[in-house]
């Protein structure tokens, strides 16, 4: 990989960091809304001014699934790319645009959360309704993040131009998979959005195809899932080998697995549907083992940071089986809240390969089990990862640095958020195989014998759900501290290099038609004909096919 940085010119460190401004506004938000459910399940609050609980879970499932990953992984990588292949005048300006077309989207649908309009949960699922603006919301988020992937596109090309024969550097061919799986996935959503939701909420159909909806927005929710993921697997592959002092594993694995993420995160919807009437169970079958399938890219990267992890360890001189394990930089919030994110997702991981195997899924879903299961792998793999970034990437934006104190705060951060984690996503882990039920607050039915048994773990979620918000807290105040007070200085921007004597890397896994084109192959194989089959017996009068006609 081309180890030159480049470096950041005034405007492009402030774009970058309004998108972290909105991160961390959005943590504070999201995490709060988080507590609060926490302690109405516990069944020893209610709350005041008869807010429903709906809404605080509609609130905290969008601001932190939807918002702060979205709002966090676009910056961080127009950064990437700033970094690697630089940014033009034009460039900039279209970033902006996306910026703000991104967040008009995010206030419309904001509003209508936060006034009772749209409580219809991150995954708005019809037959719930929400006010079209909560929609028209929606579609301004999604065409802003169209806008940006546009221009990381372009961005690389333009380098590509500029360097005519050179493979591309690591981290800009990782952003443009992550964003080109974006970009097909979304498309799924979108429709979803402008042919089914915004007319029937307009009240041009009287109903709408509830399994078209759901397919339509798990086709869209599991590359979701990676579009998080992936600027995580970045900062594994080519950042933290970097922070431990090592060298990167090896390029061609790091862009193979990235490949195989891309070709085989999007037909696999139908994981999230396996209890769903009108779907055959063979395109379920086939959808199950593509799942099975795209866990390989993550075993993948398993093994390769292990790998470094040995290998510097070992460079450095330390002996025996475990001996290169205890010099690992601890005390480096930089690599210790990244670290404790690695951790989690063997256990998360784990959880998945339970939820994807067809038996076994009926045992755990619609239970809190798969709360418990994204809780290990979204709020604590891939979060911790990114708080871990932020660590070094606000400072570098604000031209101040990570003091040893401000280090120190992290790890104490990262424990916290550890140890919260751990009684929160265990304890619901368990209370979901005791048939304890996802998205509902019962609590005001105590009395029955099931109720009983599960109101324990619901205590202990609260407990969990109260050091988390202590951890959020923490985590603002250090990203307050880190862009507007910590010391003025260099932090560095670490991007890890090539081995000096790595094997060249091959051609073919920058053939971008060849990947692409694999990707709309399998996407058509797994998912023409249940779709076919799915409108076929679309209910009368439901929105798009039969619509206006079926208008009462
Ligand atoms: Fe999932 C539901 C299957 C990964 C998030 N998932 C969800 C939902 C969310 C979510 C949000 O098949 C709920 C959606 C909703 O609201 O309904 N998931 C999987 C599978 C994987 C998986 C097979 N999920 C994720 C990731 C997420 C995420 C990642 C967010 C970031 N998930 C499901 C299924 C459901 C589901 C079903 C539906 C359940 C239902 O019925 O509703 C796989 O990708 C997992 C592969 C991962 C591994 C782990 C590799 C380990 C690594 C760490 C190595 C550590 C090191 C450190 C190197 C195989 C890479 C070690 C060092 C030492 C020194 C020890
Ligand atoms: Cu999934």
């Amino acid at each position: 990989m081309s180890t030159k940085q480049l470096t950041f010119s005034k405007q492009e460190s402030t774009l970058y960091m309004v998108f972290m401004h909105v991160t961390f506004v959005s943590l504070l938000i999201g995490g709060l809304m988080g507590l609060l459910q926490t302690l109405v399940r516990s069944g020893k609050y209610t709350l005041p001014f008869n807010i429903d609980y709906y809404t605080i879970l509609t609130v905290h499932g969008v601001i932190l699934g939807l918002v702060l990953t979205t709002f966090f992984i676009i910056g961080f990588q127009f950064s990437l790319l700033g970094k690697t292949v630089g940014i033009s005048k034009k460039q900039l300006r279209a970033a902006w645009l996306s910026f703000w077309v991104m967040l008009v989207g995010t206030v419309m649908a904001a509003i209508t959360i936060l006034i009772g309009e749209a409580s219809v949960l991150f995954t708005f699922y019809a037959p719930l309704q929400a006010h079209p603006a909560f929609y028209f919301g929606l579609a301004f988020v999604i065409i802003g993040s169209w806008i940006a992937a546009i221009t990381n596109f372009r961005q690389l090309y333009v380098w590509k131009k500029a360097n005519k024969g050179q493979k591309s550097p690591l981290l800009a061919f990782m952003v443009t998979i992550n964003m080109a799986m974006w970009v097909i996935a979304s498309l799924g959503v979108a429709t979803a959005v402008l042919i089914q939701f915004i007319p029937w909420s307009l009240g041009y159909a009287e109903t709408i195809n509830v399994l078209l909806t759901r397919t339509l927005f798990w086709y869209f929710g599991h590359p979701l899932v990676y579009f998080w993921l992936l600027p995580a697997y970045m900062a594994w592959y080519a950042i933290i080998p970097k922070i431990i002092g090592g060298k990167l594993f090896s390029d061609s694995l790091a862009r193979l697995a990235f490949i195989l993420l891309l070709m085989f995160s999007i037909p696999v919807g139908f994981h999230h549907q396996l209890t769903e009437p009108g779907i055959d169970p063979t395109w379920k079958f086939i959808q199950v083992v593509l799942t099975f399938m795209v866990i390989i890219p993550s075993l993948m990267t398993a093994f390769s940071i292990f790998a470094t992890f040995e290998i510097t360890g070992r460079r450095k001189g330390y002996r025996g089986v475990f001996g290169w394990f205890r010099k690992l930089p601890w005390k480096d919030v930089r690599f210790l809240a990244p670290f404790i994110g690695m951790l989690a997702f063997i256990p998360g991981g784990a959880g998945g390969i339970i939820n994807a195997s067809h038996q076994m899924n009926s045992l755990i879903h619609n239970t809190i089990w798969v709360t418990g299961h994204f809780h290990l792998t979204a709020a604590t793999t891939v979060i911790l990862t990114f708080f871990g970034i932020a660590y070094w990437l606000i400072p570098h934006l604000t031209g101040r640095t990570l003091t040893a104190k401000l280090n120190r705060l992290g790890i104490l951060q990262t424990i916290i958020w550890t140890v919260g984690m751990t009684i929160m996503s265990t304890s619901m882990h368990i209370q979901g195989l005791l048939g304890g039920p996802r998205r509902s607050n019962f609590s005001e039915y105590a009395g029955g014998e099931q109720v009983a048994t599960w109101i324990n773990y619901q205590l202990a979620q609260a407990i969990g759900g109260s050091i988390l918000f202590i951890g959020i807290i923490l985590m603002v105040y250090i990203f307050i501290q880190l862009a507007f007070f910590a010391p003025r200085g260099h932090e560095e921007y670490p991007i890890a290099e090539e081995e000096s004597d790595a094997l060249p890397t091959p051609k073919v896994l920058e053939n971008w038609y060849l990947w692409v084109g694999l990707t709309i192959a399998l996407i058509l194989f797994a998912y023409t004909i249940p779709v076919i089959d799915i409108i076929k017996h679309s209910p009368p009068g439901s929105v798009p096919f039969s619509w206006p006609i079926g208008r009462s």
